[in-house]
């Protein structure tokens, strides 16, 4: 089944003359319209003109975070203000995150697009969905939220949080489709045995699982505990949210991308040349129909590979691999896009610490947990244990409010972490994904 088959099955040719149209379209618009995009095509010597095959779109320059943050918080929209009906935003590297806006036609299209994401992942309109993506800023929850129920089945906004309380909805309420992170759902079936209850109880069948990377041994397993079927899809704030492409139920290998929306691109991350289909690289996405903020050859630090083979659902639409890490030092935990830099920023703010510190990520059962390993300061380290808790309190309330998710913080003896003569070592990812 497909959302929307017209656009989903277009031959090859078909999509590449769109996508030029539109690329041609866009390029010429944020040429007039966002100063950032004229004065760094200017800089780099292209026209809109220059812009005469696909091909050209690699004459074009990259767009990064660091960009948005620079032009922070609508510097890069594309249409005045009264125009945007909805802002989300993300965590930035430091400080300032990077906010996204959508225009009333945005919405519609990411309504259209997290439904086709959906119907390939196998949810009908008769099925119950349980979006347990938080609903806020973050873009998990109110894009899937749209795209049920333009499909039309019955969505449960429970947002994130209060597992057991979930899990007691998705009983009595019937759930069919369970729509968070893979580690979640992990998570769930794991709370779903402490509270002595059998998957079976449950009317689940279908789970579809983003916003962090997972590999197919982890889909197995969550399948078999859940007693589902379970696909991946992917998607990032800046360039849409969730919708960007999406795993078929039938093949379950690889997420079509919504070609005649977004063209993609795999580079060299150190060199920032295009690289061949079925080279593994970083995604650079470049949006062609977004209205309020249109991205150029966006640098997603995700790395994947592209291919185009037949597939068994149908879909002419090219396919990304599973994202395998990122070109950056972002970690993913429980969801939340976490930055080291966020940290140390903290960590400069409060007296008593040296900017010494790690971040240990471990996923206990199967709940990612994160512990902040923090040198003291010399007069810290020999002060009263009640001075040093009082540290460890403020610290932890900082980080957790700044990273929006809670972690534990541990004071260690002065010059106990590792030094390295190259990148410091900041992160210690035990979870083995
Ligand atoms: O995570 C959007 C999303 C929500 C996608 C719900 C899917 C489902 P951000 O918070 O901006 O947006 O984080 C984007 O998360 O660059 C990837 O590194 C990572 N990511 C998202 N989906 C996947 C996935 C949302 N399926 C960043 N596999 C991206 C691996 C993923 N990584």
């Amino acid at each position: 089944m497909m959302w929307e088959p017209e656009w989903e099955t277009l031959p090859q040719d078909e999509i590449e003359a769109l996508q030029l149209f539109r690329l041609k379209k866009l390029v010429r618009q944020v040429y007039e319209r966002v100063p950032f995009y004229r004065e760094r095509m200017e800089e780099t010597g292209v026209r809109p003109g220059d812009i005469r095959k696909l091909k050209d779109l690699s004459l074009l320059p990259f767009t990064t975070k660091d960009d948005l943050r620079e032009n922070y918080p609508y510097g890069l929209f594309a249409v005045a203000l009264p125009e945007v009906v909805r802002i989300h935003s993300s965590s930035g590297t430091t400080g300032k995150p990077t906010v996204v806006g959508y225009t009333r036609k945005d919405l519609e299209t990411w309504a259209n697009l997290t439904a086709r994401v959906l119907t390939a992942g196998g949810v009908r309109r008769e099925d119950v969905v349980q979006i347990s993506f938080g609903y806020g800023l973050f873009t998990g929850g109110f894009g899937l939220h749209y795209g049920a129920e333009r499909l039309g089945a019955t969505v449960i906004p429970i947002s994130s949080g209060n597992t057991r309380r979930q899990i007691m909805i998705m009983r009595d309420y019937g759930t069919t489709v369970l729509i968070c992170t893979p580690s979640y759902a992990l998570y769930l079936s794991e709370t779903l045995g402490e509270m002595g209850m059998d998957p079976k109880e449950l009317k689940l069948r279908v789970g579809l699982f983003g916003a962090e990377p997972w590999t197919d041994q982890m889909r197995r397993e969550i399948e078999e505990r859940l007693g589902i079927d379970a696909t991946d899809n992917y998607g990032l704030s800046e360039v849409i949210g969730p919708g960007v492409s999406g795993e078929c139920m039938e093949a379950k290998s690889g997420l079509h991308i919504f070609e005649d929306h977004f063209i993609p691109e795999v580079i060299d991350p150190s060199t920032g040349e295009v690289l061949p289909h079925g080279k593994k690289g970083e995604l650079v996405i470049t949006t062609i129909t977004k209205e309020a903020l249109p991205l150029i050859r966006y640098r997603t630090r995700d790395i994947t590979h592209l291919y185009r083979e037949p597939c068994s659902c149908g879909r002419s639409l090219i396919k990304m691999a599973k994202p395998s890490g990122r070109t950056d030092d972002m970690l993913i935990i429980r969801g939340v896009n976490v930055f080291p830099s966020q940290v140390e920023e903290v960590l400069l703010e409060v007296e008593g610490t040296s900017p010494h510190f790690q971040l240990v990520v471990d996923r206990k059962g199967y709940l990612d947990g994160l512990e902040i390993w923090v040198e003291a300061s010399e007069g810290i380290f020999f002060d009263s244990m009640r001075r040093q808790r009082d540290l460890v309190d403020k610290i932890r309330d900082k980080i957790s409010s700044v990273l929006g998710i809670s972690v534990k913080v541990r004071l260690v003896e002065p010059r106990t972490l590792e030094r390295t003569e190259g990148k410091a070592k900041r992160v210690v990812d035990r979870r083995g994904i």
